[in-house]
């Protein structure tokens, strides 16, 4: 079987990748075990879909962490949710979603518009360019986000408004989390890789929001990011 390669944006702060959805490949991998090469991209420009992460197998190129995962799990049979009931994957895709397609523009938005952590965190995601190339490209990125958010709807509220929303995310991620090890129950399920990744990118950076400090005073969340870790850090 040819090896199989793993395009990601770079790791900072004590996390593989600053990226979220190149994070939750990189815990899913290895909570499966698939063994696997990591290669820094600095751009998103040579993805299948102009995002990161993407897998290079047996000659595909596959973008989308969740097709990634789906291609692996029929490849390599590796289901971290082999255990969970149908209802119980309804669930965890529910969160799924809160998770992808909500709190993540709430992180998007605090590390690229809230000035301050814009000045940390652009030479963090722009930290595999040429030093020289960085400033000519962070205020095009830097553009194009803020266009994703208004695109989704996030960037079109005040920043009181976003970090209520993230709030209120992180609450119903530690709600339900509640006293168990992990969100469906005693064993780490894909739910966890995409939570921890994210929730670590929030919780774990120096990159200032109320919603990371919410998150911190959650106890079970701190606890579950410790857990997770103890799982996941080679
Ligand atoms: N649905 C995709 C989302 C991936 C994604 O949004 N990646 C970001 C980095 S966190 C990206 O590459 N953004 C570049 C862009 O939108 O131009 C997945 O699950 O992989």
């Amino acid at each position: 079987m040819s090896e199989l390669v793993v395009h990601h944006l770079p790791g900072a702060w004590g996390l593989p990748s600053v990226s979220p959805f190149c994070l939750k490949l990189d815990v899913y991998l290895r909570l499966a075990g698939i063994p696997h090469r990591g290669v820094v991209d600095g751009t998103p420009f040579g993805a299948p879909k102009g995002k990161l992460p993407y897998i290079e197998h047996e000659g595909r190129k596959i973008g989308d962490s969740g097709f990634i995962i789906e291609y692996l799990e029929q490849r390599f049979g590796a289901d971290l949710n082999a255990g969970l009931s149908a209802a119980d994957r309804g669930v965890a895709l529910a969160l799924r979603r809160l998770v992808e397609e909500n709190l993540y523009w709430v992180m998007v938005y605090d590390r690229w518009v809230v000035e301050e952590n814009w000045r940390v965190f652009r030479d963090v995601v722009l930290g595999a360019l040429p030093a020289l190339l960085r400033p000519i490209i962070a205020p095009i990125a830097r553009r194009g986000v803020r266009g994703q958010l208004k695109g989704h709807g996030i960037g079109l509220h005040s920043a009181d408004e976003i970090h209520a929303i993230g709030r209120r995310d992180v609450g119903a991620l530690a709600d339900v989390l509640g006293a168990k090890p992990f969100l469906m129950g005693d064993t780490p399920t894909e739910i966890d890789a995409i939570a921890y990744a994210q929730l670590a990118n929030i919780m774990q950076v120096p990159i200032a929001s109320p919603v990371k400090d919410y998150a911190l005073g959650r106890a079970n969340l701190v606890a579950y990011l410790e857990r997770m870790m103890s799982r996941t850090v080679a």
